[in-house]
């Protein structure tokens, strides 16, 4: 009955925000007073602001607007305003300390949890589905890789633990053709997906090559080896000039060895596994790594296509292997492992082309901008997606280990400045395909 259909989707919003919360305790609870309180790089904010700010959102969308209560504290809300305060400021504010933070979320969540038991979960636009609860998930998730990024870049001993990833196994080749189609990009009808990811639109996709693993840090390495940091040829003018200016020479936490590279990953210094997906490169060390290899970076549509069309059906699917929600058979997501895994780890993920590992393991850097799909509407608020339409943006899809299976539905859209390295991202190579190869 409906009734019971509502009853249960609660209980699945009750759920989610509580591994949600889990999430955030654990990497906060991870480090002292004193560490959550500090800068560990300019890039980002101190942990204990993206607690707050997480609390925050959700008193403003939860409490405040779904709920129509009173305010827990309206004297903070400029101070967990992200569009008020660069991230290098944060630790300079009067913020709230950890302990009264942690006291603040949960203050908020109490009162969530009963507003959710009040709510009709339809009628108005923002409560459908649950929707206002899905985008606050997915907001305090989308924080909680932020602050795995944070933990990475912090100084020390390792805090942070998990069993390693599946073992790899060889592909049976090493690109697919993706033949000439249109297919649906985007969503109209996934009740949890964010503006950004709206409306469904059907968008033609010329034939290509797209690689079945991402680039690994054995390709990787080839690229330094054959020195193509210190050829310009590989790079876009502005590439070039930021690694001039950066001085990059390789992927952010390689450490040169006398008999090859190690990694700094979460405050152990290891060898680098030849079969992982290469992480912590920005866009223009992508795309000279496409460039030397004869190929280029796939664009969003072509990606998405990848990752969603069924050519069996001419469907597109919620995820490559179908409709079903990720397990971990599936993708490596939910920050289950502390790195990528090895290519060909996740059969049971492959699309119905035989494309590995599109979702988890990293975040993909593609050859597009960010700009609202024909008939984008903001929703709830502008500032989520179209304050950066149009700006120093590329597209960034498929979601890293970091990522939670809240937010890993292939057509959930990410961005960050093609010049960031702290996120979870490699990238995958494409390449035209030519009149010869289709005949
Ligand atoms: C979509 C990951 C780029 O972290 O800036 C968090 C998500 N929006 N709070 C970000 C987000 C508001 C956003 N990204
Ligand atoms: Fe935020």
């Amino acid at each position: 009955t409906e009734t019971a259909g509502i009853e249960q989707l609660r209980t699945r919003v009750a759920e989610q925000l509580e591994r949600a919360r889990a999430r955030s305790i654990a990497l906060t609870d991870a480090v002292d007073d004193d560490d959550l309180v500090r800068q560990h790089s300019k890039l980002m904010s101190p942990l204990v602001w993206d607690l707050a700010h997480v609390g925050n959102q959700e008193e403003l969308w939860l409490v405040r607007d779904v709920g129509g209560r009173e305010p827990v504290r309206c004297d903070i809300d400029n101070l967990y305003d992200a569009f008020q305060h660069a991230r290098a400021d944060r630790p300079a504010l009067p913020l709230l300390p950890p302990a009264e933070a942690r006291r603040y979320v949960r203050e908020v969540r109490d009162k969530v949890l009963d507003v959710l038991e009040r709510s009709p979960l339809e009628g108005r636009r923002l409560e459908a589905g649950g929707f206002a609860f899905g985008m606050i998930v997915q907001h305090e998730q989308q924080h909680d890789e932020t602050m795995l990024a944070t933990h990475q870049l912090r100084a020390g001993a390792p805090v942070l633990h998990a069993p390693p990833p599946p073992p790899g196994r060889p592909l049976p080749a090493a690109e697919v053709l993706i033949p000439a189609a249109s297919f649906a990009m985007g969503t109209s009808i996934d009740a949890w997906a964010l503006d950004n990811e709206r409306p469904a639109h059907e968008v033609f996709v010329d034939a290509f090559f797209i690689d079945t693993a991402p680039v690994t840090n054995a390709a990787y390495a080839a690229f330094i080896e054959a020195g193509g940091y210190d050829d310009p040829r590989w790079w876009s003018e502005r590439g070039w000039a930021y690694r001039q200016h950066a001085n990059l020479s390789a992927p952010r936490f390689w450490l040169r060895a006398a008999d090859g590279w190690l990694r700094r990953r979460f405050g152990v210094v290891e060898p680098i596994p030849p079969d992982e997906p290469v992480v912590h490169v920005c866009f223009h060390e992508a795309q000279a790594y496409a460039a030397w290899a004869g190929r280029r970076l796939p664009t969003e549509p072509e990606w998405e296509k990848a990752a969603r069309f069924d050519p069996a059906t001419g469907r597109s699917r919620r995820y490559p292997w179908g409709d079903e929600d990720p397990g971990p058979e599936h993708a490596n997501l939910g920050q289950r492992h502390l790195s990528p895994a090895p290519v060909g780890a996740y059969p049971a993920g492959a699309s119905p082309a035989g494309v590995h590992q599109l979702v988890g393991d990293v975040w993909e850097w593609l050859d597009s901008d960010f700009h609202g799909y024909p008939g984008f509407e903001p929703f709830p608020y502008r500032e989520y997606s179209e304050a950066f339409f149009g700006g120093d943006y590329k597209m960034l899809r498929g979601g890293s280990f970091g990522t939670d299976p809240v937010a890993g539905r292939a057509t959930f859209r990410n961005w960050d400045h093609p010049i960031r390295r702290q996120i979870f991202a490699g990238f995958r190579c494409a390449r035209d395909a030519s009149p010869e190869e289709l005949a």
